[in-house]
């Protein structure tokens, strides 16, 4: 029950504002140190000290959140939900002191206590909450929607344990251990007990009456578990905007079950509370690739059922009829993951609601839209229908409907044509059958688009051809992925942050990125060009020395700095790229000490996790690892060749590795990386790229001129020819490939037998990544990224003029385009 007005005043009056306020940094700390965190002063050490830090930053983000709640509750406008599996956010403290401008205020306070701000900051635990690119993704999207004012939230789970920590074991091998991210508490979050629903899994279908007295369909029986709700709130750059991510965690729903205790059966009464508990427990741990899991459709369900459930809860609050939901709701589906949504809102419309089937279709189409991020086979999701009939019988009916009335409007459409049906059918007719989620997305979503221009293109040739067809090509749209300049340049490269402020005399760059092309101006300044290159040597020797820290291997930063971070997959190729570093360490065996010396010195640099159960991908880590042990070891070589594969590849590690690279690796088969974005966030960081012509690589390279990109390989549509002649006709390798599996062969980094599997890929029923295809052209560009790097203008030039380029793959531009093009959302000034 709201408050009387009288008492609304006092309470306004009352506002703690002032324990909130930047006025007495200091005081705020030591208090939460008291009250928060029940510290007394002898006994605060930088764990403590983070926290109290935390909880008083986190005061001024929520007193942004209320105002911002406050300004949506009266101003009641459209609003955007942002639905995906994932948030890779990485951590919050230093973000959220840059969004708040008061950095420099907060590390004074903190030195005048008896602390670093960069020691605590150390001590925040990563929210890693996703895999890789599709998480990060979101979390720049939710950046950017705070940042512009967008009213946009995030709805995710709260995995007790993220993405796990990865052990380079001393045999060289990638070991998983659990990632509980939680044990400290999080300051970040907050959890809302009044905010709960249930969520209801198995059972069956009964018919009953309604008070109308209608017969409806009803969802009865089985099992029913809580979602909670915990909030975390996301700062909004240079605004008083305060966005948020809504997260459930799932929690048994009768605490205790008494009628089985009573009948002696205590394993039973304690086995709802330990299932409950398993829900949310655990992120799947793959990457472009799909489980099957019955307990990650149920985590699926779990979350769109209590996301949808709050939202509609919102919306009744504006006591609006049902038809105009979409006019005040935009549902984003990000990747296939929460594709029950579907079928789950047009289940509480018309089973729970009351409403007609044609008019609760209407509203579902008209409000959800659909991103695709992927077009491997493997990644696609797909339920048998058995399963989905045990777990969501109700649902499993709707589908039904939902393919039965939407073929027949194929068929009117197209009389006879029996190939279009079964192409476009949501239900496969294998043994048993299974439901293509992505098509049930297109079907029941007004907009559906990729995130490259090439990625865009293929969705639509080789996902949904025939679904071009029914729909047209209008509902098929791009929209290049972006990427938060505040995170990715601003914070983890102050040194380039503050030389770009000083050159263009302003930070209007932070929010408009594009005023980053005024540095082509300068890309031939020599003054310039030295002191750009001067931050480019420190961020490599920032790197060398956390190398040298935590590995013990000594690299120098005078030498090439060759990356490539990003999860272990076979289609991004880390394969081709250790196969070239081999080639190289062959030729230098072979050179005399004249040759050596007109060699440009290298350090290549790997990082990136391999799903747990992706035996190739570990045996990739495990390569790499064996190659690291005899090049870096061997005296003749020295500097001209290090190998690092840097453990435990994550948002905060990203944060120190992309600044310091000279050229970066983003060399996937063409067709296969929707989009990549780290290959915008090493190239915003000055850093060049040795690439394929695949996803974002090509966009890049039209926006910062084809001079300034090193690009080899295969095109995407000559691939399937390539493969298919290989099938036939077998797969006769590159002549220094050959040579080059010659030396792993002879045992030169160990036991070769572990490696054949890994050979085998190459040979066995062709070559599916075109590695051998590519290899001669990935070798002649390396060379020219040799040549090239020895001229140190040049490569000035070349690096200004990538940051300079790179104002289009910001994530506002991209968040924008959502706003128009599929959400027609307006921001909500804040001032
Ligand atoms: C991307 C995924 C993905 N595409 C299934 N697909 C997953 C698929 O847990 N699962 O089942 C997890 C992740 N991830 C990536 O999305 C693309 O590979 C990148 O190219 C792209 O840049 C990124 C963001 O669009």
């Amino acid at each position: 029950t709201p408050l009387e007005e009288t008492l609304l005043e006092r309470w306004k009056s009352l506002a703690p504002h002032d324990l909130a306020s930047t006025t007495d940094i200091e005081k705020s700390i030591v208090y939460h140190t008291t009250y928060t965190l029940c510290r007394h002063r002898y006994n605060v050490d930088k764990t403590a000290m983070y926290s109290a830090t935390s909880h008083s930053v986190r005061d001024l983000l929520l007193k942004e959140w209320n105002t911002t709640q406050e300004r949506l509750h009266v101003t009641n406008p459209k609003r955007c939900y942002y639905l995906s599996m994932e948030f890779l956010l990485g951590r919050a403290l230093d973000n959220a002191l840059y969004c708040l401008s008061t950095k420099k205020e907060y590390a004074e306070s903190v030195k005048a206590l008896g602390f670093s701000m960069e020691d605590l900051l150390e001590e925040e635990r990563d929210a890693a909450l996703g895999n890789g690119g599709l998480g990060r993704l979101a979390a720049c999207y939710v950046d950017s929607s705070a940042t512009l004012e967008y009213p946009v939230w995030g709805y995710g789970l709260r995995f007790k344990y993220g993405i796990f920590k990865q052990i380079i074991n001393n045999e060289g091998y990638q070991d998983e251990t659990p990632d509980y991210w939680l044990s400290h508490g999080n300051p970040w979050e907050l959890r809302r007990d009044d905010i709960k629903y249930d969520v209801q899994f198995y059972g069956y279908v009964a018919t009953k009456m309604n008070d109308a007295g209608e017969s409806r369909l009803s969802w009865e029986g089985g099992e029913k578990m809580y979602a909670v709700a915990y909030d975390m709130p996301i700062p909004g750059y240079d605004t008083k905007n305060c966005g948020n991510i809504r997260l459930w965690e799932s929690q048994p729903h009768n605490l205790f079950d008494f009628g089985a205790f009573n009948n002696g059966d205590y394993d039973k009464a304690v086995n709802d509370q330990k299932r409950a508990n398993n829900l949310t427990a655990v992120l799947y741990p793959n990457d472009n690739h799909d489980s099957g899991k019955e307990l990650r459709l149920k985590q699926e369900y779990f979350w769109v059922s209590a996301s949808l459930q709050d939202i509609i809860r919102r919306f009744k609050r504006s006591k609006r009829p049902w038809k105009e939901f979409s006019d005040q709701v935009a549902l984003q589906l990000n990747d296939t993951h929460p594709i029950m949504a579907i079928a789950e809102l047009q289940r509480l419309l018309v089973d729970v609601e009351g409403l007609a089937w044609d008019s609760a279709w209407d509203i579902v189409t008209k409000t959800f839209a659909f991103t695709n991020h992927t077009v491997l086979p493997e990644a696609l999701e797909r339920w048998s229908v058995p399963l989905m009939e045990h777990l969501l019988p109700r649902h499993m009916q709707i589908i039904y409907d939902i393919n039965l009335f939407f073929l027949q409007k194929v068929e009117k459409q197209f009389p006879g044509d029996r190939d279009l049906l079964n192409q476009v059918s949501i239900i496969e007719e294998s043994q048993p059958q299974q439901v293509r989620m992505a098509y049930l997305a297109v079907v029941g979503s007004h907009k559906v688009n990729g995130v490259a221009a090439l990625h865009s293109e293929l969705v639509k040739k080789d996902l949904f051809p025939a679904f071009i067809k029914c729909f047209g090509p209008e509902k098929f749209i791009n929209i290049t992925n972006g990427i938060t300049p505040r995170r990715w340049l601003y914070q983890a490269n102050p040194a380039l942050r503050d030389i770009i402020t000083e050159t263009l005399g302003s930070e209007k760059w932070v929010t408009h990125l594009d005023e980053l092309a005024q540095l082509k101006k300068f890309a031939d300044d020599k003054a310039f060009q030295k002191k750009w290159m001067d931050v480019k040597y420190r961020n490599k020797q920032r790197l060398a020395k956390w190398i040298s820290t935590n590995m013990g291997i000594d690299v120098s930063p005078d030498s090439l700095f060759d990356i490539q971070v990003k999860r272990i997959h076979e289609y991004k190729r880390q394969f081709l790229n250790i196969l070239g570093v081999i080639h190289r360490y062959r030729e230098l065996c072979e050179m005399n000490d004249s040759e050596r010396s007109k060699v440009t010195p290298r350090v290549v640099i790997f990082g990136g996790k391999a799903a747990p159960g992706y035996f190739v991908a570990k045996l990739v880590i495990k390569l790499i690892n064996s190659v690291a042990k005899v090049v870096n070891n061997d005296e003749s070589i020295g500097d001209l060749l290090k190998v690092v594969f840097i453990p435990d590849y994550k948002v905060s590690l990203a944060e120190i590795i992309t600044p310091a690279s000279d050229i970066s690796q983003h060399i996937s088969t063409a067709g296969t990386e929707a989009s990549g974005t780290s290959n915008m966030k090493f190239v915003l960081n000055g850093g060049l790229i040795l690439g394929t012509v695949d996803g974002a690589n090509i966009e890049i390279r039209d926006e910062i001129g084809e001079e300034n990109i090193f690009m080899f390989g295969t095109l995407a549509d000559k691939v399937p020819d390539i493969r298919h002649n290989q099938k036939f006709y077998g797969v006769l390798l590159d002549a220094n490939l050959q040579a080059v599996i010659d030396l792993i062969e002879s045992g030169a980094f160990g036991d070769a037998s572990i490696f054949n599997p890994l050979i085998d890929t190459l040979t066995y029923g062709g070559d599916y990544y075109l590695i051998s295809e590519d290899f001669d052209g990935y070798l002649k560009k390396q060379t020219e990224v040799d040549d090239t790097f020895r001229d140190k203008t040049l490569w000035a030039k070349k690096s200004i003029m990538c940051t300079a380029g790179m104002g289009f793959f910001s994530s506002d531009r991209a968040v924008r385009e959502y706003a128009d093009k599929i959400w027609n959302l307006k921001p909500i000034p804040s001032e």
